[in-house]
């Protein structure tokens, strides 16, 4: 099959550093099939070394404002930024939901921050399939630290607990957020809580409200206990607080080796997710499966044949993996 893109030049190029090229190559990751593989496979040996910190909380609470005054403060102790920003998908929930929402795209022209915006799995939120791999890249593009924004509205946007080393809950003192989190499951999988807005009138009560919540939560001995703290990104207050934070939670996994084992774990099930993406993806493409599926449901429409033994019967035919079907993205 041949390329669309010219792999081998643009892994040359992203290797010299071009970030033209490592944008390129994100692309690349984002229509998947071969081509993507290609690209994880070369540069899988260069990463691991990335520390990477997801936002996550509702819309319009300030995440992309944070994420823009921490990347700058990271910046000026000379780390090396990526920033991911997950946007909803869909072009009705941009507008009127997200209200007057910060690009960070635009706020950035140091070539120290690589920006980068991913279209979410959802409509309204969550994450992006190709998290873990434009990660990949960006850790082997030399990124110190990798900045993960998700739009907390659903459930997909729990899953930024797989990807990041430390989750940033992001709330605000308006609207009951506090209690919000803790129904939405955010209260699990907070490392961190973040009262931004403070210039607001309230935050010190829903501050308050959260580290009440927090202090009810069962944590076994020795385990982390998440920390709150206040912000206003607005008037550029607690980022250095919400920086310390995030450094010591780092530390935290650091002297309790968690980071290695957290690493094995993200590694052992992006295995069994692209194994299982491939099965799939063989299964639906076998003419054969299709040819006999099509040929035996009349049996199973007439109640003679169950679902359950044709598809045993499928799994002593089949063979799969000598008919590759379309690969994912195409
Ligand atoms: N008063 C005040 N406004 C803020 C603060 N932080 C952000 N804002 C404003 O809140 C609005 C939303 O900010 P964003 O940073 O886009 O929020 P977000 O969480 O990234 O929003 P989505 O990505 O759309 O979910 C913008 O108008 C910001 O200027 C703050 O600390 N205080
Ligand atoms: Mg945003």
């Amino acid at each position: 099959m041949s390329s669309r893109y010219d792999i081998e030049g643009l892994l040359a190029r992203f290797l010299e550093g071009q970030t033209a090229a490592a944008a390129r190559l994100i692309t690349v990751l984002e229509n998947g099939g071969e081509d993507a593989e290609k690209v994880l496979d070369a540069i899988f040996s260069r990463t691991g070394n990335a520390y990477r910190v997801g936002f996550t909380g509702p819309p319009g609470a300030g995440k992309s404002s944070l994420v823009s005054r921490l990347a700058r403060r990271f910046r000026s102790e000379d780390a090396k930024i990526g920033i991911i920003a997950i946007d909803p998908t869909s072009p009705f929930s941009g507008g009127a939901l997200l209200g007057d929402r910060i690009r960070m795209q635009s706020l950035f022209e140091d070539p120290g921050v690589f920006v980068r915006s991913l279209a979410s799995r959802g409509s309204l939120g969550g994450i992006s399939n190709c998290t873990d791999e434009v990660c990949d890249l960006m850790d082997a593009f030399g990124k110190d630290m990798i900045l993960i924004e998700t739009v907390g509205v659903g459930q997909s946007e729990l899953e930024i607990a797989e990807k990041a080393h430390t989750v940033v809950v992001i709330l605000v003192p308006e609207s009951g957020d506090g209690i919000q989190a803790m129904k939405a499951g955010l209260m699990e999988i907070g490392d961190i809580f973040v009262m931004n807005k403070s210039d607001h009138s309230d935050a010190e009560v829903a501050a308050m409200e959260i580290e009440d919540s927090i202090k009810l939560k069962q944590v076994p001995e020795g385990g982390w206990r998440p920390l709150v703290v206040m912000t206003s990104a607005k008037e550029d207050r607690g980022i250095g607080d919400l920086a310390g934070l995030i450094r010591k939670h780092r530390e935290y996994l650091e002297d309790n080796d968690l980071m290695r084992r957290k690493r094995k774990k993200i590694l052992l099930s992006r295995v069994r997710n692209a194994l299982m993406d491939r099965m799939e993806r063989r299964l639906r493409g076998s003419e054969e499966v299709k040819r006999i599926v099509s040929g035996r449901m009349e049996e199973v429409y007439a109640g003679r044949l169950s679902p359950y033994r044709l598809v045993r019967e499928l799994d002593g035919i089949v063979t799969i993996g000598r008919s590759a079907g379309p690969t994912h993205g195409e």
